[in-house]
């Protein structure tokens, strides 16, 4: 969404397909909680660069780390 009065003003709108996603604190952590173990594909969107998705197989307390490039 921009605004148009401020062109450098703008913001998104992800619609998830999965009650499961979660925002980064400001260092770039995030927690997904209560997700059932299985396998799943998590994909990482940040405004300016690519998504990036990974397979990640959750079993307990599972870590998925990404690292974004434009
Ligand atoms: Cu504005």
């Amino acid at each position: 969404m921009f605004c148009n009065v401020h062109p450098d003003m703008a913001g998104y709108l992800i619609v998830s397909p999965t009650p499961y996603f979660a925002t980064t604190d400001k260092t770039g952590a995030y927690t997904i909680e209560n997700v059932p173990d299985g396998e799943y594909t998590v994909t990482a969107w940040n405004e300016g660069a690519k998504n990036k998705s990974n397979p990640v197989k959750v079993a307990g307390s599972t870590a998925a780390d990404f690292t974004l490039s434009k």
